[in-house]
């Protein structure tokens, strides 16, 4: 059967010129709802690329060959680039405490990346079986002064991955980012029955991840909600404006917006004592200090070039 009435979809996965599009309303057609689609060659999208998150609308559906085609781009909210998915409500930033090892410079550098976005950002930590209860602790105590209540993860404790994808429901379109091998594909393959994603061990030498998910790809965990599976990555160089850099630490923009603080200098960057009134007592402000100085000298640099 084709039809040529037009249908809200929701791009799942993308690869080369093609694109694999849920049907956002899946009462007309029982059995195939999901479309191997290409872009209407007629079609300007005024050089806009299509990503995964995308709604789109489509037409020609071929029920037989589950084709179809996009045939326009609906507004997006925002677009996450490295990488590249629209639409998101929500970022968990995943990391493991063993296996690949637990940084703290990098947790903190995915932690203001995702802050940049301007949605709620959440921190997972996985693998806690294998550290002690007493460990975990510390940790949990130490992001919470950080600004966030982590959730811990355990392959052993199944409840922990319930709770999760409870939350997950409550959501519009989250993703899983943090670095190779700390469990993202593992998680997902946990709460959604029946997917069995590739996972692989970390290397026996380095406790590197070994970059097993390739593609950027979104999972449906109720007509509501989606997850989006990334490949994993290490943290390249912020891009994010210095002046925005401040207010991404919860400890400056909580010192700032709840408590009234005030500098001397309206754009104070909270480097010098001069005219600064914050509290610099706090961990991540030795990390702070080095972004700022780092995204200084990129900004030089730029001007330079
Ligand atoms: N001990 C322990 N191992 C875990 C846990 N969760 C995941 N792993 C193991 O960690 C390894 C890596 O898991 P993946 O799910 O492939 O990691 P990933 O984050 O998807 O990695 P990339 O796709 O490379 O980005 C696998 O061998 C998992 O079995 C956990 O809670 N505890
Ligand atoms: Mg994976
Ligand atoms: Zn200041």
């Amino acid at each position: 059967m084709k039809t040529d009435i037009n249908h809200l979809g929701l791009v799942t996965k993308k690869f080369n010129e093609f694109f694999l599009v849920d049907l956002k309303n899946k009462e007309n057609f029982r059995n195939s709802q999901r479309f191997l689609c290409k872009v209407k060659k007629s079609i300007n999208f005024k050089d806009q690329l299509i990503y995964v998150g995308d709604e789109v609308v489509i037409q020609h559906i071929d029920t037989r060959t589950n084709r179809a085609v996009i045939t326009s781009l609906k507004k997006r909210k925002n677009l996450l680039i490295r990488p590249s998915v629209a639409n998101i409500s929500n970022i968990y930033i995943m990391c493991s405490v063993e296996e690949p090892k637990l940084n703290l410079s990098q947790v903190n550098r995915f932690l203001i990346s995702a802050e940049s976005m301007g949605v709620e950002v959440s921190l997972v930590l996985t693998k806690c079986d294998l550290i002690s209860d007493k460990r975990i602790s510390f940790l949990l105590d130490k992001f919470t002064k950080w600004g966030y209540q982590a959730i811990t993860l355990n392959f052993h404790k199944p409840d922990s991955f319930q709770n999760l994808l409870a939350e997950l429901k409550q959501k519009n379109c989250s993703i899983f980012m943090g670095p190779s091998g700390v469990g993202k594909t593992t998680v997902l393959n946990m709460i959604i029955p029946g997917l069995k994603n590739n996972t692989a061990p970390v290397s026996n030498k380095i406790k590197r991840g070994k970059n097993t998910t390739r593609n950027v790809e979104l999972f449906s965990l109720s007509s509501k909600s989606y997850i989006v599976d990334t490949p994993g990555f290490n943290m390249q160089t912020l891009n994010v404006d210095i002046r925005f850099l401040p207010n991404l630490y919860k400890e400056i923009y909580k010192q700032v917006m709840d408590e009234g603080i005030r500098c001397k200098f309206r754009n104070c960057l909270h480097m010098n004592d001069e005219g600064c009134n914050l509290n610099k007592s706090f961990e991540r402000y030795s990390f702070y200090k080095e972004m700022i100085e780092s995204s200084r000298s990129h900004y030089y640099q730029n001007l330079e070039d």
